[in-house]
C-alpha cells in the first residue's frame, strides 16, 4: 500500500514540508489553476513536479505519483458539437503527465456540481468538526433558494413541508453559506458557477439528458482516451458522484457496484480503473463496501479512506465520522485492498501497490481557528492516516512475517 497526501498548491495551508512529517511517500496534486478544458503543458506539469519532489537529500522524499483530477469539461459530458477539441487537450494533459513519470489518474464525471456538502464546520461531541450532508438541509435549498423549475415533483409532501420550515428558520447569512457550500465551496471541486442564476443555467443544460446518455457520453469519451491510456501504461480511476445518487435533477452514473458492472463490461480495458473512495460509496447502505473492494480489485488502482456515518433516520443524510469508527467496515476494506495487493505480487508482479490517501479528517486542536480547505485539515487527516496505518500494518503479512486470514 502506498500512503498518500492531497496537496492543492503551494497556497495549500498545509506545506510540502508538513507532509513530509506525516510519513506518507507519495503525493496526490493536480495544476487547479489551468482552466477546465485547457492543456497542461509539460513546462507547467514540471513546475509543479519541482515544488513538490525538489528538496534537500537529507530529507524524506516525496513523489508526485497520482493526479487528483484532470477535469472533464462539461461539453463532453454533454456531447456537445465541438467537445473533441476539449477530448483531445485531456488526452494531451494526461499523455504530458505520462512523459513526467505521473500514470495514476482520478478523474469524475458528475455533470455541474462535483463533490457536496451542506455544513463544513459540523460541531462533533468532542469538540472537532466535520463536514456534513443533510437531506433535509439540501432539500430547502433546492426547493427554496434555487427554486428550481419542477424540483417540487421530485419531494414527497412530507419533505417539502419539512424543508420549508428548515427554510423559513434559516437567517439571511445561513442561506448565503449554504448556497456557498453547495455551489461553490468545496476544495478540488472541478466545476464552478459563479451565482445562482449561473448555477440555474447550467442545471438548465442537462434537462434533457437522461442517465443512458450521460453513460453513453462517458463511455464514448473513454472509447477514445482508454486506447491512448493502455499505450503509456496510465491507471484512470474514475471518482463516484458524491453523494452518489441523481441530485437537483441531474443525473449520475458512477453511484453503485452495477454502475461499476456497466462501466466495465462496455471498457474492459485494464486501465479502465476507479478510485474506490470508501466514503462516497458508503453513504449509500447499499453499498457493501469491503464486498465492493473484493469485487472491483483488480480495477482498484487509487484508494480514498474515511469513514461516514448515516443519520438513524434518513439514511440520505451523514456526518464524516472518524476513519475507522463508522458505518464503514474499513477494517475489512483495508484486508481486501491487502489481498488484492497479494494477489497482483503472484498474479501481475509489474503491477503498482495500491496507492491509498487518508480522505477528509476533522478539524481539530491547532487546526481549529486557521484558515483550512475544509475536510483537508493537517491534524485530522493525520489521525486518519494513523489510524489507516496502524490497522495495515497490524494486517500485513509483510510486517509481522506471516498470513492473516
Ligand atoms: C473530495 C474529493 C473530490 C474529488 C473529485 C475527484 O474531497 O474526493 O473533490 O477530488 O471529485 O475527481
Amino acid at each position: 500500500m502506498r500512503e498518500s497526501w492531497r496537496w492543492f498548491g503551494p497556497d495549500d495551508p498545509v506545506t510540502i514540508n508538513d507532509i513530509r512529517q506525516t510519513g506518507a511517500t507519495d503525493i496526490v496534486s493536480a495544476l487547479h489553476s489551468i482552466p477546465t478544458g485547457e492543456v497542461w503543458s509539460l513546462e507547467a506539469i514540471r513546475q509543479h513536479q519541482a515544488l513538490i519532489e525538489g528538496c534537500d537529500l537529507y530529507l524524506s522524499p516525496l513523489k508526485w505519483t497520482v493526479v487528483e483530477s484532470i477535469p472533464v469539461h462539461e461539453d463532453i459530458k454533454l456531447a456537445r458539437p465541438g467537445h473533441q477539441k476539449y477530448v483531445a487537450n485531456w488526452i494531451v494533459s494526461m499523455e504530458n503527465l505520462a512523459q513526467c513519470g505521473i500514470k495514476t489518474i482520478c478523474y469524475n464525471f458528475m455533470p455541474v456540481i462535483d463533490w457536496t456538502r451542506t455544513d463544513l464546520k459540523y460541531k462533533l461531541p468532542s469538540g472537532a468538526y466535520a463536514l456534513r450532508f443533510d437531506q433535509k438541509k439540501f432539500a430547502a435549498f433546492d426547493l427554496y433558494i434555487l427554486q428550481r423549475v419542477n424540483a417540487k415533483t421530485e419531494y414527497s409532501t412530507q419533505e417539502i413541508a419539512e424543508a420549508k420550515q428548515i427554510f423559513e428558520a434559516m437567517s439571511d447569512a445561513e442561506q448565503t453559506e449554504l448556497t456557498n457550500n453547495i455551489i461553490a465551496g468545496l476544495p478540488g471541486k472541478m466545476t464552478e458557477s459563479y451565482d445562482l442564476d449561473d448555477f440555474r443555467s447550467m442545471l438548465a443544460n442537462y434537462k434533457d439528458v437522461s442517465r443512458d446518455t450521460l453513460r453513453k457520453n462517458l463511455f464514448a469519451f473513454l472509447s477514445q482516451i482508454l486506447p491512448r491510456a493502455d499505450a503509456q501504461g496510465v491507471k484512470l480511476a474514475i471518482h463516484p458522484d458524491d453523494p452518489p445518487r441523481d441530485m437537483l435533477g441531474l443525473p449520475r452514473v458512477i453511484c453503485t457496484a452495477d454502475d461499476l458492472e456497466l462501466l466495465f463490461e462496455a471498457q474492459p480495458s485494464p486501465s479502465n480503473g476507479i478510485t474506490l473512495c470508501v466514503g462516497t460509496y458508503g453513504s449509500r447502505p447499499d453499498n457493501d463496501l469491503p464486498a465492493m473492494a473484493r469485487q472491483f480489485g483488480p480495477r482498484i488502482h487509487f484508494s480514498h479512506l474515511r469513514g461516514v456515518s448515516r443519520d438513524p433516520g434518513e439514511q440520505r443524510s451523514f456526518y464524516e465520522a472518524s476513519h475507522l469508527d463508522s458505518d464503514i467496515d474499513m477494517i475489512g476494506v483495508v484486508k481486501e485492498l491487502l489481498n488484492e495487493e497479494t494477489r497482483r505480487s503472484q498474479k501481475e508482479p509489474e503491477r503498482q501497490e495500491i496507492f491509498i490517501r487518508p480522505d477528509h479528517g476533522h478539524q481539530m486542536m491547532d487546526d481549529i481557528g486557521k484558515t483550512v480547505n475544509p475536510g483537508y485539515s493537517g491534524i485530522g487527516r493525520l489521525k486518519g492516516l494513523a489510524e489507516v496505518r496502524g490497522v495495515i500494518r497490524a494486517l500485513s503479512a509483510k510486517d509481522r512475517g506471516r498470513h492473516h486470514d
